[in-house]
């Protein structure tokens, strides 16, 4: 399990070069601006290039997860499927070839021949980045490659990833919006019981180097498993109790909006961008709870950030499930799981989830919330 919490972090760390190169190098930043205007065929190639960065760092990720365990090859899903239509029409299957030339003229054919920016990009995918330091001392579980999953986001809240927006983040505070929200997210399940074990969160644009290096990240990773619940985010210290603070969407719905205005004073009800940032201000005590009362997240969102939730105590519950239960207390039955879809539901959709969530560290919260909700959705 180290071995593979190690792959995790360089991976992510990997993708998270990736997601800065394509805004530092001109050419690809170009492409990943440029303004929506003429004919459709430019309009598509626009688009195209935005969800190719994604594809190009989940297949990155599937490619040496799956080298160095072939067990789980079969079993690494993502958000973006790898299949992509160019702008001329033509379907190519995105993949990291095993030389850097191969897969540079590979997305040239996705990059309608601008040979600049597939270089650019393949020698991001092949370039070994420096090692991530994480102490695994302790992390001793015997658990096999053969029996977990995995669920990537290669960038959560790519809107914010597109517009850019460079934010001095305070420390110890939320920042609504920004670069600082967009995410990559690689979270690991047990493949029997569909719970989140294993997540690795990095930030690729935390702050700008002072000495002028461009941006620089963070990474967060956590393991949750028979009894050992390590995390590299530390628990909270027991403080005084300074009310519940609490972190939604500014598209939520009004009447949980009204709800939650009822329960926290008003610098405590806050707004964020982004699934998994929303998740990472919960992990980092910044808010108690994060509640969605819509199925627009889904397993890539959640899976990482749920299973360093667990590693402090908390975790991420189906809402409206956890509604309808009776009972109080830690019950791990409305816990999101990882391994089943929704059949009833057809493409992403059924891996969505549809219930809603409520993410929480501590279970009292999780409570209040629950209490006070009840019978308004
Ligand atoms: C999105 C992204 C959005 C979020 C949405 C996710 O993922 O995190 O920001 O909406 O739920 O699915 P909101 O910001 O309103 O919470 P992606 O950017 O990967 O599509
Ligand atoms: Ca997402
Ligand atoms: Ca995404």
């Amino acid at each position: 399990m180290a071995d593979l919490l190690r792959l995790l972090l360089k991976v992510a760390e990997k993708a998270a070069n990736v997601a800065r190169v394509c805004r530092q190098e001109a050419p690809l930043f170009q492409l990943l601006v440029q303004e929506k205007t003429g004919d459709d065929k430019n309009k598509k190639f626009v688009q195209d290039f935005k969800t190719l960065a994604d594809v190009v760092i989940q297949e990155m990720i599937r490619h040496d997860v799956g080298a160095q365990f072939p067990d789980m090859a079969e079993f690494i899903h993502g958000e973006e499927s790898n299949k992509f239509e160019n702008g001329l029409g033509e379907s190519v299957i995105v993949t990291v070839c095993s030389t850097e030339e191969e897969t540079a003229a590979l997305l040239a054919t996705v990059l309608d021949g601008d040979h600049t920016a597939a270089s650019l990009l393949a020698k991001a995918i092949h370039q070994d980045p420096a090692t991530v330091e994480a102490n695994t001392d302790g992390l001793t579980v015997s658990l096999s490659p053969s029996e977990l999953g995995i669920w990537i986001d290669p960038i959560d809240a790519t809107s914010q990833y597109i517009q850019g927006r460079e934010k001095e983040l305070e420390e110890g505070r939320l920042s609504p919006s920004g670069l600082h929200c967009a995410l990559v997210l690689i979270g690991v399940y047990l493949r029997s019981t569909g719970e989140p074990i294993m997540g690795v969160i990095n930030q690729p644009f935390h702050h700008k180097d002072p000495a002028g290096g461009g941006w620089k990240g963070r990474h967060f990773w956590g393991v949750s498993w028979d009894g050992i619940n390590i995390c590299s985010v530390s628990q909270p210290k027991d403080g005084e109790d300074r009310g519940l603070s609490v972190v939604l969407s500014s598209s939520e719905k009004q009447v949980v909006k009204g709800v939650l205005a009822l329960l926290c004073s008003s610098d405590k009800l806050m707004y964020a961008s982004g699934a998994g940032y929303k998740i990472l201000c919960v992990i980092e005590g910044l808010a108690d709870v994060y509640i969605l009362s819509e199925g627009s997240t889904f397993k890539w969102d959640s899976c990482a950030p749920h299973a360093l939730l667990r590693a402090l105590g908390g975790g991420v519950v189906d809402l409206t499930k956890r509604l309808q239960m009776t009972s109080e207390g830690q019950d791990h039955t409305a816990e999101l799981t990882y391994h089943e879809p929704d059949i009833e539901c057809k493409g992403a959709d059924r891996w969505a989830n549809r219930g809603g969530l409520v993410a929480y560290r501590d279970c009292s919260k999780l409570n209040t919330v629950i209490a006070a909700l009840k019978g308004k959705l």
